[in-house]
């Protein structure tokens, strides 16, 4: 990748960090840490990766994203929106009344979102009888999906994974946003879901790791991910919860958290979009 483009997507993941911020301000409280922990990620899928018609928003032939940790939604609907999707004024109408715009993902109010998420794990089966029946149709795309470390304790993540890897459906490509951390707790403390590359690995799933927060090296993974034509490819991406929200970045807090006029305002200047 040259310095350019690196410049250009890590440029494009500060805009996503900056208006999740301000539309947690606007109604003054949200799911913060994992935002912001998926935030480059979601830069080098929406503006690089994805095979994607902002125009065309249910194009048969897109790739598909399920955000399983339906409660980043946020992160989402701001890369959504600057990408072109829809107004980025409406970002700022989050969780109000009659708002296109929920808290958790639902893909039948707003433009763009592929699954409704928000029950753990509910997103990632829909993802995977997605690319079944993608393969299934003769469609060339590929189904992104997006995990937590914390919703990785939930059985039905595993049901999920047990079945894409039988079928060896490679035109599935998922991520773990391995932020250490969950609602009340670090993951260790909570339940210890590792050695996590060693159980994807168990249940026929090719895997890459990489560094979250930065666009180089999960563009990296993207490409190796791509390049399989065999199996189901798990990325499990090193995260920090917060990451560029300087008032919670690296605490159990920044789950869910009140964001104050005087938060924003420290935080953007600290991004350099202030
Ligand atoms: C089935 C289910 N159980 C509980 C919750 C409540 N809940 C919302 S987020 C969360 C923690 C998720 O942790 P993690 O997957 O690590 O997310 P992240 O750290 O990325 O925010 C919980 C328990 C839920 N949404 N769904
Ligand atoms: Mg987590």
């Amino acid at each position: 990748m040259d310095i350019s483009e690196k410049e250009y997507l890590s440029g494009k993941a500060t805009d996503i960090r900056a208006l999740s911020l301000r539309m947690f301000k606007e109604i003054g409280k949200g799911h913060v840490g994992g935002a912001m922990s998926i935030s480059d990620l979601l830069a080098v899928l929406y503006f690089k990766r994805l095979n994607i018609r902002p125009e065309e928003p249910r194009w048969a032939d897109r790739d598909r994203l399920v955000l399983s940790k339906g409660h980043a939604g946020p992160a989402l609907y701001a890369a959504l929106a600057l990408r072109g999707y829809f107004p980025v004024e409406e970002c700022l109408t989050l969780n109000q009344p009659g708002t296109n715009l929920p808290s958790h993902c639902d893909m039948n109010r707003t433009v763009g979102v592929d699954m409704t998420a928000g029950s753990l794990a509910q997103g990632f089966s829909a993802s995977v009888g997605m690319a079944l029946a993608c393969r299934l149709d003769g469609r060339p795309n590929k189904v992104y999906a997006i995990i937590g470390d914390g919703e990785s304790q939930e059985g039905q993540i595993w049901e999920a994974a047990m079945f894409a890897g039988s079928r060896r459906l490679s035109n599935l490509i998922a991520f773990t946003d391995n932020n250490g951390m969950q609602i009340d707790g670090t993951t260790d403390e909570i339940n210890s879901v590792e050695p996590l590359a060693d159980k994807w690995r168990a249940f026929n799933w090719n895997v890459v790791t990489c560094c979250g927060h930065d666009v180089e090296d999960l563009d990296r993974a993207i490409e190796e991910a791509c390049a399989e034509t065999e199996r189901p490819t798990m990325i499990l991406m090193k995260t920090v919860k917060g990451k560029g929200a300087n008032f919670c970045e690296g605490q159990v807090s920044s789950h869910s958290t009140t964001v104050s006029q005087e938060q924003l305002d420290g935080a953007l200047a600290a991004l350099g979009r202030n």
